[in-house]
């Protein structure tokens, strides 16, 4: 790890000595199982952390609870003032915390620095919805009657998260909430726990700083069965997840069988549509960027090109022809496009999907490999691969967490195309790539894509914080981030106040003592 700067980039986010198996911080600490974390990108040890025991989590769950009295009354705009503060240490901590992120979850530096700068973006919009946390001012019915709504603090919420976004979706969740007045207990990916214990360290400064408990932002460490003492738990009532649709599905029915509200961002199937009136040159660095870009490893990559049979050849050509300019290598290089997956077990699930997807008719357009050698000791590099593949076939209805391209042909109308690309249980991103406004149109329109996200002359994958994120269908349901998703964080509140000396009933009931 001495490569890079990684050492001072451990120091500076307080990493020094997780080696061992202890970290600091009241809510970092743990008992239980040993995590180790190795980094996909040269397979090295990087540090371990213990899992936390059933006594500790209800240690957190203390912690939590007693922070949330009064944080919940402080005034939102100074909690807001908190959150500015977390946003500047990001702002003084972006490399390490990126190179943290490249180094731990593989994906590219300049990458891991977007992670962060999103972590930043999303501070800023809480500290400025800290003061427009606004409700509605209906009419009564009655006279002299006054009826609005207000937005109050829900309580603790726990946060499960994915190993491929390991840092900024925590803050999607965490910033929101805190501005809401809630605290939060965050479980990170167990394959990138110290991502977890270095934004835990960070934010427990600012606490520290400014006098506040620490149990207004927890960590919990473990794998599904520390997730299940959250969703479990009725002092949680709200439990936002990203991940897998199996993992969405359990998590969404054992919150719901104690009446608790999930938010759950899970699998996308995401297509570009690309129709004869398509910029060739903008769909190529959108399509490659989105397969490519992470190793397909974000809910929003690029796993479907759906493209018109007249351009069909062009597009074919020109995508291959990119794919051989990919380097694919140590994230951290700044010259190689395409780093590692998570581990050997994304790597045997992209094999498996390739086997399959073969035995079900695919044409082989750029093979893929599993790389070996210098530089790819860890075994978790595999070579971008696209497959000419049908819409029909299972292995293009399921998502793989790799970067396998189907290429999708249509004729005729644009109709056929939305039809393929809604044709899958997924509804998490989409685009259309076209100049001509009646297609664009069509395509957002209530006939169009049924996705939580649907982009015309732009890719699948990158979406800007400012807009609700998340999908339809088997993706969850759930919006994070920006626009009004803060609301899912807080409860309403109607209010109706009678301010004469009598007292008529609502619906005109005579009701006379
Ligand atoms: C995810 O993959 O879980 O839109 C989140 C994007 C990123 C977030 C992805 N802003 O690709």
């Amino acid at each position: 790890a001495s490569a890079f700067g990684l050492d001072t980039a451990l120091k500076q986010l307080g990493l020094k000595e997780i080696n061992d198996g202890t970290s600091t911080g009241i809510n970092s600490f743990g008992s239980g199982e040993l995590i180790t974390s190795y980094s996909p990108v040269d397979g090295e040890l990087i540090g371990k952390v213990k899992a936390t025991t059933k006594a500790e989590y209800e240690k957190v769950m203390q912690a939590a609870t007693t922070a949330f009295k009064d944080w919940k009354t402080m005034p939102a705009p100074q909690r807001g003032e908190i959150v500015r503060q977390f946003g500047e240490k990001l702002r003084e901590l972006k490399e390490p915390l990126g190179k943290l992120v490249s180094y731990e979850m593989g994906k590219s530096y300049q990458e891991g620095l977007g992670e962060v700068q999103e972590m930043i973006d999303i501070c800023d919009f809480a500290v400025g919805l800290s003061r427009q946390l606004h409700g509605l001012t209906m009419h009564s019915e009655r006279p002299g009657h006054r009826m609005y709504e207000q937005y109050h603090p829900l309580g603790v919420v726990g946060i499960i998260s994915a190993f491929n976004f390991p840092v900024a979706v925590w803050a999607w969740n965490t910033a929101l909430a805190w501005v809401s007045g809630d605290v939060c207990v965050w479980k990170p990916s167990e394959k990138t726990p110290l991502c977890g214990v270095a934004c835990q360290n960070i934010i427990a400064e600012v606490l520290k700083d400014n006098n506040l408990p620490e149990g207004i932002s927890c960590l919990i460490n473990g794998d599904y069965k520390v997730g299940e003492m959250m969703t479990n738990d009725k002092r949680i009532p709200l439990v936002s997840a990203t991940g897998s649709i199996r993992m969405g599905k359990i998590v969404a029915q054992a919150v719901a069988a104690r009446l608790g509200k999930s938010l759950l961002e899970l699998g996308g199937n995401n297509a570009i549509i690309v129709t004869p009136d398509a910029d060739i040159k903008m769909t190529v660095i959108g399509a490659v960027f989105g397969a490519v870009g992470t190793a397909g490893q974000r809910c929003t990559s690029t796993r479907r090109l759906i493209v018109h049979e007249s351009v069909y050849d062009q597009v074919k050509n020109s995508v291959v022809d990119a794919y051989k300019q990919l380097r694919i290598g140590n994230p951290l290089d700044e010259n190689n496009h395409v780093g590692p997956l998570i581990d050997t077990d994304a790597v045997a699930m992209y094999n498996a999907s390739l086997k399959s997807v073969l035995q079900e008719g695919g044409q082989i357009l750029v093979e893929g490999e599993v790389l070996k050698g210098d530089g790819y000791e860890s075994g978790c590099y595999v070579k971008p691969a696209i497959v000419e593949a049908d819409n029909s076939f299972e292995t293009v209805q399921e998502e793989t967490f790799a970067p396998i391209l189907y290429l999708l042909k249509y004729s005729g109308s644009v109709e056929n195309a939305i039809a393929q690309q809604n044709g899958v249980v997924q509804g998490l991103s989409s685009a259309i790539m076209t100049n001509n406004l009646r297609e664009a149109e069509r395509f957002l329109s209530a006939a169009g894509s049924d996705c939580g996200i649907a982009n015309v002359n732009i890719g699948t994958s990158g979406a800007e914080i400012g807009g609700a994120f998340g999908g339809e269908k088997e993706t969850g349901g759930g919006r994070e981030s920006g626009s009004d998703a803060w609301k899912v964080y807080m409860r309403r509140q109607t209010n109706t106040i009678n301010y004469t000396t009598e007292l008529p009933l609502a619906q005109g009931i005579k009701f006379d003592l």
